[in-house]
């Protein structure tokens, strides 16, 4: 094992991620629609694609995921190393999701009332209700874990589908993405197609809890890479657009003028890890931004009150189920904090919506 740990002193790109495909979701605008005010809801020196992704992607591309950091270390095991330290990459053989490592630990985990106060400094007159259900902050510890890098790639749906005949997204034509999104995450995926590609792939969607502690590191940052919003570091609709921030009302209009010049599906989200700048303090990409995500738990409003209590048993049963993070279609700086909270109904198939892996 020792001989496949290597330090990565230097860049060193993995592999082409043949990610495949696209979505295509009939509504952008359901499932996991968030709150007000915004809109809805390598290493060790490998350089060659897997082959599984290689022989079912027709068309490659270089993936743009960045470099890992200097301190972290690639492991090309076939299970997950035993003596991992936190921020390095382990690449899953069978999937070819790079798996970033999780210590065991504490984390800051909520809002707390100064951040409140703090946001409405900033943001005079923000309707808080968007944080009602993040409360109340406290420190939880959890066991380790290794968390998606990046948000599942179509060429990555792709080789799920077809090892397992799981039906494709809607946008993909003839059981294949589209060539131009295969480094894409895949969207247009109800809960249960997620819950079922992690399984195959021998693990399970994350929690809530795992999610924001893999977005915002031990100490509560408010975005991944700080607690300064910056719409350059990260896919949202700002960014797209150039304007700073819109109402609830500004957004739905812009939003419908760009969608008459632009294809959503193309131009929406964005290949995994081409926004450098929106990375994790463990080193994973796009929590902030790109698509949201699917999570594994029943979505319930009061869980962070049953959290702070020290009770993390999840709801048995719900009507809608946890999403985290932003997404290219949204542009208020509040839908991208890592403590914000959406849910989604678990048969939606949102254009919007993605996710990734924990195990
Ligand atoms: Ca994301």
């Amino acid at each position: 094992m020792t001989g496949n740990r290597q330090r990565e002193g230097r860049f060193r790109r993995i592999a082409p991620l043949v990610i495949g495909a696209i979505v295509l979701g009939a509504c952008a605008w359901c499932a996991a629609q968030p709150p007000s005010p915004g809109a809805g809801a390598a290493g060790a020196g490998t350089t060659t694609a897997p082959t599984s992704q290689q022989d079912v992607v027709a068309g490659t591309s270089v993936s743009p995921v960045p470099e890992l950091n200097p301190q972290a270390v690639l492991w090309e095991t076939a299970e997950p190393p035993s003596n991992p330290q936190a921020g390095d990459v382990w690449i899953d053989p069978q999937s070819t999701m790079q798996m970033v490592y999780v210590a065991a630990g504490e984390f800051v985990l909520g809002t707390n009332n100064a951040q409140f106060e703090a946001w409405l400094q900033a943001y005079p007159g923000y309707d808080l209700s968007l944080f009602a259900n993040e409360r109340p902050q406290c420190r939880m510890r959890l066991g380790a874990y290794w968390m998606g890098r990046t948000e599942v790639t179509n060429a990555q749906y792709q080789v799920f589908v077809k090892a397992t005949g799981h039906r494709p997204p809607n946008y993909w034509q003839a059981g294949n993405p589209p060539p131009a999104l295969i480094n894409h995450p895949v969207v247009g995926v109800k809960w249960e197609d997620a819950r079922a590609y992690c399984e195959w792939a021998g693990g399970r969607l994350p929690t809530e809890l795992e999610w924001e502690k893999a977005a915002r590191g031990t100490e509560g940052r408010i975005y991944p890479w700080g607690n300064r919003w910056d719409c350059r570091r990260c896919r949202c609709f700002e960014a797209l657009v150039g304007r700073p921030y819109f109402t609830m009302a500004e957004h739905k209009k812009a939003y419908g003028a760009w969608s008459k010049r632009h294809d959503a599906l193309l131009e929406g989200p964005a290949p995994v890890g081409s926004h450098p700048g929106d990375v994790s303090p463990y080193g994973c990409f796009d929590m902030a931004g790109n698509v949201q995500e699917w999570c594994g738990d029943w979505h319930e409003i009061k869980a962070y009150e049953r959290y702070a209590r020290g009770d993390l048993t999840p709801a048995a049963s719900g009507t809608q189920r946890s999403v985290r993070g932003g997404s290219w279609l949204l542009s208020d700086p509040g839908h991208f904090r890592c403590t914000t909270r959406y849910k989604g109904v678990p048969f939606g198939r949102g254009t919007f919506v993605g996710f990734r892996c924990v195990r």
